[in-house]
C-alpha cells in the first residue's frame, strides 16, 4: 500500500509548475496502491525552505488544493535543480486525515521532510525516547517518528553527510519500509532507500550514461551494521565515530561535460514509464542518494543479494498498458483484456502443435520438485482462490499430496515444513507482507521457493529460487480480475510440465493443452455474456445478500465470485460448497434469498443436481451459470440462467468466474461504488 513518487531534476531547469504537475501526475499513477490521503513536498519559491500540501482523499483533491492555492504557489519561478517528494497513503496507524498524510516533517522548519510505505514496528519506542528529548510529535503515524529521529541525529552531527545520517535513522528502525527523504539542510540531494517495500529508480539523461549499472557500495563493518549502534532503550545516543564509512566514492551520472539528469524515485514502474524506460530496483538494504546529480547506492548490509551492481534495466512496458482506453474503469477493461492476458500468460511456454509446456523460470528445477513430499500453495485473496481453483488437478498430475493455505493462517499455525517441501507463493504483486513472511518462513526451513507473481522484481520474485511470472500486463482495479486467470493458467501450465513423461497421463495432457488453446476464443463467447449479466445486475443489486454455489473445479469460482461481489459492492456475499449446502447453508433458503448456482458437465454434475434441486425444493430461485446448450440443465430454471461455452472440466473454472467479475462489476456501478478503489482496500497490502 501508499506510492511514493520523488523527482529530482538536476541542471534541467522546471517551473514550479511543471515539478507540481509531475508529482500529481506521479501520484495519480500510483493511486490504486492507496486513496486515504495525498501530499507532496517542495522546495519554496526562494529554494530557502520546503514547502507541504497535504490533503484527505485522492489525489484530486490534492490538486484542487493546489488550484485554489494557485498564485501563492508562484507557479512560474523557475528552479534549475529541485527536490520534490509525493506520497499517496493507505493508512495503517492514524486515521486518514492532512495532518497524517504524507510527507512528514521533523519540526516547523521542515528541516527533514520524508514519504514512508510501510510500517515501522518500534516506533512506540522511538516516539518516547524522541518526545524525552523534547520533540513534539502532531501526527498519529509511526512514519513521523522517522523524520523527528533524523533531526535529533543532525543536530548531535551536524557535520554527517545526508546519507550516513539517514543509514544511521534507519539502524534504528524494525519493520517494513521504502523511504524518500529530503532536507533543507542539503538542497538538491535525495536519499531513498527500502526494507521490505518496493522501491525504484528511473534515470533520465539526454547523454548516455557512463554504465549500465551502478556499483554498490559497502560500508567497512556491513556485517555488523545490521545490529542498531545504540539501542533505543539504551538512550538512542549515536556516538561520533562510530558510523560505517564507505570504502571509496561512485561516480554514476550522465558522461561528459554535460551532467543535465533527472531522476524518479518510485514504488513501481508506472509513476516513471511517461518519463523513461531505464529504472534499476533498489534491493532490500539499499539506500541510494543523489548528490549533484550523481547517484550512489550503499549497502549497509551483506545479506541474501551479494551482488555488487544494481543493473539498469529497460522497461518493455507501454503507457498504453495502464491506461483506461474506452472503458469505464481499470476493472473493466481488465476483465474484457482476458482473451489478450491469457495468450501472453502461455505464451512462448505452450506449443500447442508439439503438446509441449516449457515453464524457462522452472525448468530447471523440475526434477527437484518432482522428488519433493508435498507441494504447499500459499496465497492471500484471489490469489489463494487460484490455488483452490488448481489444487485437483495438480494432485491428479502430479500424484503428489497438495497443501493449499492462507498465508495469514499458514503463519499464525507455524506450519511444520521441510527441507523437500516445495513452497508456491502465489501474488499478483508480489509484495503481499502475509505471503512475503510465509515464504521467508519457508525458505528459512530449506524448503525450495517458487513465487507465482504478477509483477517482474517484486520482492517475492527477488525472494524466491525459481518461479512463473504470469504476464497479465499490469492490473490497475483494486479487485483482482486478469491476474486471477492467469495464475490459473499458470498453475495448469506447471501441472502439465510436471507429467510430461508420464505415458498413460498422456491422453488427458494432450486434452489441456487442447483446451488450453481454445480458450481465448472461449473467453470471447463468454464476454458476449455481459448484456445479460447487466440485466441480472439491475435485479440485484439492491439485495442484501447474495449466496454462490458450486462445487469440484467450481468452488473456486464461488469463493471467488463471492469475494468480488463483497469488495466492490459492499454486499453481504457467500461462496458455499454445494457439499456443505444440507450442513448448514440450506437454513438460507427461502423464495427471497438470492442465489447463483455454478453447475457444468463435469464429474461432479448429478451431485450439484442434487444440491440445485434441494435449493428448488425450498422454494429458491437460483440463477445458473452453466454450459450453453445445456437445456436439460437450464429446464430447472427456465430463462434464469447465463451460458458460458462447455470446456475442459479442470479449465471450466476460467470461464465460468468471469460472469461472477462482470456481475459485481455490474452491481458495484448500479450502486455507485468506485469500481477501481473500493472502500477499505488497497492493491498492494503491504503490511500484515
Ligand atoms: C481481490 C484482491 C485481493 C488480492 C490479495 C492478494 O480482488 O485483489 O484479494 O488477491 O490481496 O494480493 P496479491 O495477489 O497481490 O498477493
Ligand atoms: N504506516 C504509514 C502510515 O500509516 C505508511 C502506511 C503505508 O505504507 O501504507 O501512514
Amino acid at each position: 500500500m501508499c506510492g511514493i513518487f520523488a523527482y529530482l531534476n538536476y541542471l534541467t531547469p522546471k517551473s514550479r509548475k511543471e515539478i507540481i504537475e509531475l508529482l500529481i501526475k506521479g501520484l495519480e499513477r500510483l493511486e490504486y496502491r492507496g486513496y486515504d490521503s495525498a501530499g507532496i513536498a517542495l522546495d519554496t519559491s526562494d529554494s530557502e525552505n520546503i514547502t507541504i500540501l497535504k490533503e484527505t482523499g485522492k489525489v484530486k483533491a490534492l490538486q484542487n488544493q493546489i488550484l485554489n492555492k494557485g498564485y501563492s504557489l508562484e507557479f512560474d519561478v523557475i528552479h534549475s535543480s529541485h527536490v520534490g517528494i509525493a506520497h499517496t497513503r493507505w493508512a495503517t496507524h492514524g486515521v486518514p486525515s492532512a495532518v497524517n498524510a504524507h510527507p512528514h516533517r521533523s519540526d516547523d522548519d521542515n528541516s527533514f521532510v520524508l514519504v514512508h510505505n510501510g510500517i515501522i514496528t518500534n516506533y512506540k519506542d522511538i516516539k518516547v525516547f524522541l518526545m524525552g528529548k523534547g520533540h513534539v510529535f502532531e501526527s498519529d503515524t509511526d512514519t513521523e517518528v522517522v523524520a523527528k529521529l533524523m533531526a535529533h541525529i543532525y543536530q548531535q552531527h551536524p557535520d554527517l553527510p545526508f546519507r550516513e545520517l539517514v543509514e544511521q535513522a534507519i539502524a534504528q528502525l524494525e519493520g517494513a519500509y521504502a523511504l524518500c527523504v529530503k532536507s533543507r539542510h542539503f538542497p538538491g540531494e535525495c536519499v531513498a532507500t527500502r526494507r521490505g517495500s518496493p522501491l525504484l529508480v528511473g534515470i533520465k539523461s539526454k547523454t548516455k550514461l557512463a554504465a549500465d549499472s551502478i556499483p554498490i557500495l559497502y560500508s567497512k563493518d556491513a556485517q555488523k551494521a545490521d545490529h542498531r549502534v545504540v539501542s533505543v532503550s539504551a538512550g538512542l545516543q549515536i556516538p561520533a565515530g562510530d558510523f560505517p564509512r564507505v570504502e571509496s566514492t561512485s561516480q554514476f551520472g550522465p558522461l561528459g561535460e554535460d551532467k543535465e539528469v533527472e531522476y524518479f524515485f518510485a514504488s513501481d514502474a508506472s509513476a516513471v514509464i511517461e518519463h523513461t524506460n531505464r529504472v534499476l530496483y533498489l534491493e532490500d538494504h539499499d539506500v541510494a542518494a543523489v548528490k549533484c546529480g550523481i547517484l550512489s547506492i550503499h549497502r549497509l548490509k551483506r545479506g541474501i543479494d551479494e551482488s555488487h551492481a544494481r543493473e539498469i534495466t529497460t522497461l518493455k512496458m507501454e503507457i498504453q498498458q495502464i491506461m483506461k482506453g474506452n472503458y469505464s474503469s481499470f476493472m473493466q477493461k481488465e476483465i474484457f483484456e482476458q482473451p489478450e492476458s491469457v495468450v501472453n500468460t502461455m505464451r512462448g511456454r505452450v506449443d500447442f502443435e508439439k503438446g509441449t509446456v516449457v515453464l524457462g523460470g522452472l525448468k530447471d528445477y523440475i526434477a527437484e520438485i518432482r522428488r519433493c513430499r508435498r507441494l504447499l500453495l500459499i496465497g492471500c485473496g484471489t490469489s489463494y482462490h487460484s490455488a483452490i481453483a488448481t489444487r485437483q488437478l495438480l494432485e491428479e498430475l502430479t500424484e503428489l499430496p497438495v497443501m493449499v493455505d492462507l498465508a495469514s493462517d499458514f503463519l499464525d499455525r507455524n506450519t511444520p515444513i521441510f527441507r523437500d517441501d516445495v513452497c508456491f507463493f502465489i501474488s499478483q504483486s508480489g509484495e503481499t507482507a502475509d505471503t512475503l513472511l510465509a515464504l521467508r518462513y519457508c525458505k528459512a526451513r530449506g524448503a525450495l521457493i517458487v513465487g507465482l507473481t504478477n509483477t517482474v522484481g517484486s520482492s517475492i520474485c527477488r525472494e524466491s529460487h525459481c518461479g512463473i511470472h504470469i504476464n497479465a500486463g499490469p492490473e490497475i482495479g483494486v479487485a483482482s480480475t486478469k491476474a486471477y486467470t492467469s495464475q490459473f493458467i499458470s498453475i495448469v501450465m506447471f501441472a502439465l510440465m510436471m507429467c510430461e513423461d508420464r505415458i498413460s497421463i498422456q491422453p488427458r495432457r494432450y486434452e489441456i493443452i487442447q483446451g488450453l488453446k481454445m480458450l481465448p476464443d472461449l473467453i470471447k463467447e463468454v464476454l458476449k455474456v455481459d448484456n445479460k449479466v447487466q440485466e441480472l445486475a439491475k435485479e440485484l443489486h439492491q439485495q442484501k445478500s447474495l449466496l454462490v454455489m458450486g462445487r469440484g473445479y467450481n468452488y473456486a469460482t464461488c469463493l471467488e465470485g463471492a469475494l468480488k461481489i463483497k469488495e466492490l459492492t459492499y454486499m453481504h456475499s457467500e461462496g458455499i460448497l454445494a457439499g456443505e449446502l444440507k450442513h448448514g447453508p440450506l437454513a438460507l433458503i427461502d423464495k427471497l434469498m438470492p442465489v447463483i448456482m455454478v453447475v457444468t458437465r463435469d464429474p461432479v454434475y448429478s451431485k450439484c443436481m442434487n444440491a440445485l434441486q434441494q435449493v428448488i425444493a425450498r422454494e429458491g430461485r437460483p440463477v445458473l451459470v452453466c454450459e450453453a446448450g445445456d437445456t436439460e440443465t437450464q429446464a430447472f430454471c427456465p430463462g434464469n440462467f447465463l451460458e458460458i461455452p462447455h470446456s475442459v472440466d479442470c479449465l471450466q473454472g476460467i470461464l465460468t468466474v468471469i460472469p461472477m467479475q462482470l456481475l459485481s462489476y455490474h452491481i458495484a456501478v448500479l450502486r455507485g461504488c468506485n469500481v477501481d478503489c473500493p472502500r477499505n482496500l488497497a492493491k498492494s497490502v503491504t503490511v500484515e
